[in-house]
């Protein structure tokens, strides 16, 4: 019997299938991955999210890749949670800016009863602002998953971040299996779900080939899948890491597109040190989201006005976003059925 065609929606990726997807010659692979993501996704359209860290630092988790990790000392001043006002305006920035998700992240082991009411209230505020909200706060017991879901919350953000078999490499306090518990409670709630990994913590192509099988092969694909590539910051563990080939990282990309047909893969942390070409080459692979604006959650992200100078360069659109009053019209989508037939080979 043949093998499924590339482009079906599958959940039963063997690790053969998946290595063999990483060791093809990167122009086939690239080939293949553009032609998937035109199957299910217009083409030259990319999803828009602003991050906002809403409680800084202080995490009690050891994370090796995190800034934020009680653990190093990394210099970073902690914050308490947010007052609502601060979100919200944040939220109209980014809103006025281009973007169409709003994700808040906090640096938790796991929200407590009292900041959960808090972030509902955050989550109306930027509901009401117009933007998709999407939220990450560490683990979710399914009760509060659902409370998340009541307030409105549209996306929550968990990631996997490398295979089962590297993971106890970079985190200790928690296990794998908490990850995959949490992002069950949040399918069970309704939510969508945001899940991917970083890709440069020293892992093998294996790992990198399990960490996407292990997506790919849950029972609904998360709608969107970051792929971070690591950001080092002095005093982590993982500061002073071999950076990874950027082909690499392209190829994770390819393959995460090529697993994941329908769902936005991001290019997620990593961009403020990439190459403008490098990006483009991430887009070709399928990527069809980004963070946009100056800051991640902690560290730099390119600035508003580079990404709209390579968006023009590139001939991409924002999803989904409305004309704006000061005629940023290059950020603008073409809806399906006005794009010309060019745009929907
Ligand atoms: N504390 C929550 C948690 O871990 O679930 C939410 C915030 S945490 C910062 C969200 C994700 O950001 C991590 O799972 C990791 O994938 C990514 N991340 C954190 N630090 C990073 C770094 N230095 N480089 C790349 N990605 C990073
Ligand atoms: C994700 O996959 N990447 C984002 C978001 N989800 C929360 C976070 C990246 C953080 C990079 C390091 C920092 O800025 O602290
Ligand atoms: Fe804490 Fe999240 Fe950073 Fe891990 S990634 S140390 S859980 S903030």
């Amino acid at each position: 019997m043949n093998p499924p065609a590339l482009g079906s929606v599958r959940h039963d990726w063997s690790l053969p299938e998946v290595q063999a997807l990483f060791a093809l010659p990167f122009m086939d692979l690239i080939f293949q991955a553009q032609r998937v993501h035109r199957e299910h996704h217009l083409p030259n359209t990319v999803q828009m999210s602003t991050l906002l860290s809403i409680k800084t630092g202080a995490c009690p988790e050891d994370c090796a890749y995190c800034p934020q990790s009680v653990h190093y000392d990394t210099g970073l001043d902690r914050e308490t949670l947010l007052e609502v006002a601060e979100v919200r305006e944040a939220a109209g920035r980014a809103k006025a800016a281009g973007a169409t998700r709003f994700c808040m992240g906090a640096a938790y082991r796991s929200p407590k009863a009292k900041d959960i009411a808090i972030i509902s209230e955050m989550i109306r505020e930027v509901r009401a602002a117009g933007l998709e909200t999407c939220a990450t706060l560490g683990m979710l017991k399914p009760d509060q998953a659902l409370q998340l879901k009541d307030a409105g919350l549209d996306f929550y953000n968990h990631n996997l971040d490398t295979s089962p078999e590297y993971y106890g490499e970079i985190i200790t306090t928690r296990t794998y299996q908490d990850r995959l518990d949490t992002l069950d409670a949040v399918r069970e709630a309704g939510l969508k779900v945001c899940c991917g990994g970083i890709v440069g913590m020293g892992e093998s192509v294996t790992d990198r080939a399990q960490l996407l099988r292990t997506l790919a092969n849950l029972p609904e694909h998360p709608e969107s899948v970051p792929i971070n590539q690591l950001v080092q910051v002095p005093g982590t563990p993982l500061h002073g890491r071999a950076g990874v080939d950027p082909f690499d990282f392209v190829r994770t990309i390819a393959v995460a597109r090529l697993l994941m047909p329908a769902s936005h893969v991001r290019l997620s942390a990593g961009r403020e040190g990439m190459s403008d070409e490098v990006q483009a080459l991430c887009f070709l692979a399928g990527a069809n989201s980004i963070f946009y604006g100056e800051k991640l959650l902690t560290t730099g992200n390119p600035d508003v006005m580079r990404d709209q100078q390579l968006f023009a360069r590139l001939g991409l659109k924002a999803e989904g976003q409305a004309v704006r009053a000061d005629g940023a019209a290059a950020l603008v989508a073409p809806r399906l059925e006005d794009a010309s037939e060019a745009q929907v080979v």
